[in-house]
């Protein structure tokens, strides 16, 4: 697209912005301050490199499709992080799971793995200027087949997790030294029953003990922060999950330590949106897994849909943008995967931006003042706004394919790299 008509078709959106007292550079200037914490497992399948060609095996998740070019080692995967990281406006973190450590060849098990397995990504990391956040794999495991980790009736079960949770702190917080930026290391769990437990409580008990052990150590807050994310239900899990979200919103608040709450782990109608202010009052930060649920998966790839509007315009709203943080966890193996990393991302920043655009001074008049009428039809008003010449307008300034255009570059990807990964 011609630069000159982008620049142009701008400053007309910015004037119809500016009539409600909305300034557009300034919603961009917020907008490049926001950096999503990119996943790596949408590249594999998350299949990770612990053994060759290792692929996902349980744990109440799956991934489904068989489109080619998953990346199938460490340097392949890197690729197409950097070719995804050059179609997303802004700067980006990176998530890991630890099942992505760079062994050189060797295996390792999960209770004995150290920082030397992760320098590669550290070094990487450094190279691109991006900061890390840190999960520990607690499934897709032989020690997870019983459906159970650490609140596993059986204590060997239990220390085997124990211990790799407590290595996977202690990385995040080299990580986070090394990239001086906090790392995020969230803990999921994939706990639960398939038919109704008769006590619930057994379970939730050592789960509770578990986690107290973990947490033992403390990190400066400047190296790593600790975040704990519930779910509803999984395969395999379908009427009992052990960490639900009434057990760590318990356990976060009592702790002091981070709610993670994923747009797919919820009841359809229930509204993550809604819980972020509530949160927010009695934590000060805050991560989201923005994903997208559709029936029985709660990792489809995230577009912009209501909830994503929704959830966005909420953190803004809140002021919340600081206290916030915004991580990617979707998984699907039915598209090319680095556009798929693109779409959901880009989503997420228009979410953003449309949140960032809307014309707040007036809406919190209308709504002091008890005028319902003005509210509503301001929010309607808006839906139509050049919201789009906006995101171009950013996209050109960011250096980052504008449009569609993006398209033709993944198309091009995948002649010369991924379609030939067999
Ligand atoms: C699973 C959780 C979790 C995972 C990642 C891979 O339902 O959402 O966040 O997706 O740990
Ligand atoms: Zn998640």
């Amino acid at each position: 697209m011609d630069s000159t008509k982008i620049e142009n078709a701008y400053q007309l959106a910015q004037e119809r912005y500016s009539q409600f007292g909305v300034d557009s550079d300034r919603a961009l200037e917020l907008l490049e301050n926001v950096s999503l914490s990119l996943h790596c497992w949408q590249g594999d399948d998350l299949g990770g490199f612990e053994k060759p060609d290792s692929r996902l095996e349980g744990g109440g998740i799956q991934v489904t499709g068989s489109h080619p070019g998953r990346a199938r080692t460490v340097d392949e995967l890197r690729m197409d992080l950097k070719k995804a990281y050059s179609m997303i406006p802004g700067s980006h973190r990176l998530n890991l799971h630890a099942m992505y450590r760079d062994f050189g060849g060797k295996q390792v098990e999960r209770d004995k793995i150290g920082q030397e397995h992760y320098k590669s990504w550290i070094d990487w990391a450094k190279k691109e200027g991006l900061k890390l956040d840190f999960n520990p794999t607690c499934f897709s495991h032989p020690k997870a087949d019983s459906g159970f980790t650490l609140s596993s009736m059986e204590k060997e079960i239990r220390e085997f997790w124990i211990e790799h949770v407590k290595r996977c702190r202690e990385i995040s917080a080299i990580m986070g030294r090394e990239l001086q930026s906090p790392c995020i290391h969230n803990l999921w769990i994939p706990d639960g029953t398939k038919d109704s437990p008769v006590h619930r409580g057994t379970h939730r008990i050592l789960l509770k003990e578990s986690l107290d052990e973990i947490y033992k150590i403390e990190y400066s807050p400047s190296e790593m922060k600790d975040s704990l994310e519930s779910k509803l239900f999984g395969i395999g899990s379908e009427s009992f999950v052990v960490g639900s979200h009434e057990f760590y919103m318990g356990y976060a608040l009592s702790k002091g330590k981070m709610l993670c709450l994923d747009l797919g782990h919820f009841h359809p109608t229930e509204s993550v949106a809604d819980k972020i202010s509530s949160i927010l009052l009695f934590s000060d930060e805050l991560l989201l897994h923005i994903s997208r649920g559709v029936r029985w998966d709660s990792d489809h790839v995230v577009i912009l849909n209501d909830e994503v509007k929704s959830l966005t315009e909420e953190i803004v709203r809140s002021d919340a943008l600081d206290r916030v943080h915004i991580a990617l966890d979707f998984f699907d193996a039915s598209m090319n995967r680095v556009g798929a990393w693109v779409i959901g991302a880009r989503a997420t920043l228009k979410g953003l931006l449309c949140a960032l655009l809307e014309p707040r001074e007036r809406l919190k008049e209308a709504e002091k003042s008890g005028n319902n009428f003005a509210r509503l039809a301001l929010m309607e008003e808006f839906k139509t706004m050049p919201f789009g010449t906006i995101w171009d307008y950013y996209c050109l300034r960011m250096g980052v394919p504008v449009g569609e255009s993006w398209m033709e570059e993944i198309k091009l990807y995948d002649r010369e790299v991924t379609s030939k990964r067999k």
